[in-house]
């Protein structure tokens, strides 16, 4: 009985495959198999015997059976493994040219002005979204009693309880980032901030996030003559026109004294808006000269140093520049309209190569 169990072991061990597998347990297991066949012996045998060899047989043919088993369940982990070499598959490969993805609009905008005002010899500068009450509102000649803080929708954030300090906020602005930067930096500077706002405002017209960039140039000699040209060149390059005429409008904002906001000639015959021409303005900016608190707020003496500054949406300059109709479907992540109004990835906007094409 030894020899038979160290026979099968061995075969077993030695199975490569299923059905190799299937043929020895017919062999040793099954009804005629060579265990069965001993085991109808048995009946041949005195009840002394039988009382041994019972017992035996049963053990073995157990032992046989969870070798069988064991082998079966190891053939098919190495058949798994096998199939799994077999069919791997690289997710991080890129997708495949005919579905490659394409360049928001606003991505496409803001490498644009980017650009645009690179080329002037303004740096970027990026900072946090949420941000301090202070950076985004007292530091911007905003207090907290002003009628500003009410007007700009704000999201603040969560304040544990007892805490007194003023919640921070999603900035509204971008003007924050260029606090930080005079902070950093000192003057003279020039840089332009690009990034997501926020407001608690939905309608038509309006997204709880969208985007804005906003301009800051200071020095010991700058004035608003300097500003109307900065945003002629950045007209004309934007738009692609030779030339454009801009139109200052007295205006109003805590940051900057005096302040204006600056509209563009343009006709929107045929209902297409061309830039340049016409008897239409299209109002794309606000803008000033640097309020001295915002100045010294960001560690500037205004007795030396003095500056402009602007802002304007990026969304609504898509919108204009691109004909795109609705706002809201800009953040709806809806395919076709990704398609329609993307922008192939490879084509970078550059002064040299063309912004748009
Ligand atoms: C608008 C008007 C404006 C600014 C933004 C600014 C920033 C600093 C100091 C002074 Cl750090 N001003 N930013 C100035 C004037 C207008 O934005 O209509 N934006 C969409």
């Amino acid at each position: 009985m030894d020899d038979l169990r160290d026979k099968y072991i061995k075969l077993i061990a030695d199975a490569g495959d299923e059905s190799t597998l299937e043929d020895l347990r017919v062999q040793a297991v099954g009804k005629k198999g060579e265990i069965s066949l001993q085991m109808r012996e048995l009946g041949k045998m005195s009840a002394e015997e039988r009382q041994v060899m019972g017992p035996r047989l049963n053990a073995l043919k157990d032992e046989i059976n969870s070798a069988l088993a064991a082998k079966r369940e190891a053939l098919a982990d190495a058949a798994l493994d096998e199939r799994l070499r077999g069919e791997w598959l690289d997710v991080t490969l890129p997708a495949r040219g005919r579905r490659a993805g394409t360049i928001h609009p606003i991505s496409q905008v803001t490498e644009e002005v980017t650009a645009i005002f690179a080329d002037m010899g303004f740096a970027v500068a990026e900072g946090p979204q949420v941000e301090s009450d202070w950076h985004n509102f007292d530091a911007l000649n905003i207090p907290g009693h002003h009628p500003a803080r009410a007007e700009m929708d704000t999201f603040y954030m969560h304040r544990a309880e007892g805490d007194e300090r003023p919640p921070h906020v999603l900035r509204t602005h971008t003007s924050p980032v260029q606090i930080r930067s005079m902070e950093l930096q000192g003057a003279p500077i020039r840089v332009i901030c690009p990034g997501r706002v926020y407001r608690a405002d939905y309608d038509q017209t309006h997204t709880p996030m969208f985007h804005q960039v906003e301009g800051l140039a200071l020095d010991t000699d700058i004035s608003m003559a300097n500003l109307k040209w900065t945003l002629e060149e950045f007209v004309k390059a934007f738009f692609e026109v030779d030339d454009v005429e801009l139109r200052f409008r007295a205006s109003h904002f805590p940051f900057t004294e005096p302040s204006a906001e600056v509209d563009i000639r343009c006709s929107w015959e045929g209902g297409q808006l061309k830039v340049g021409e016409g008897d239409d303005w299209l109002e794309i900016l606000g803008s000033g000269m640097v309020h001295p608190n915002v100045l010294r707020a960001g560690g500037i003496n205004p007795n030396v140093h003095q500056g402009f500054a602007f802002g304007m949406g990026i969304d609504r300059l898509a919108m204009l520049k691109y004909g795109i109709p609705d706002l809201r479907a800009f953040f709806d992540s809806d395919l076709r309209w990704l398609r329609h109004y993307g922008f192939a990835s490879l084509d970078v906007p550059t002064l040299h190569g063309g912004l748009s094409r």
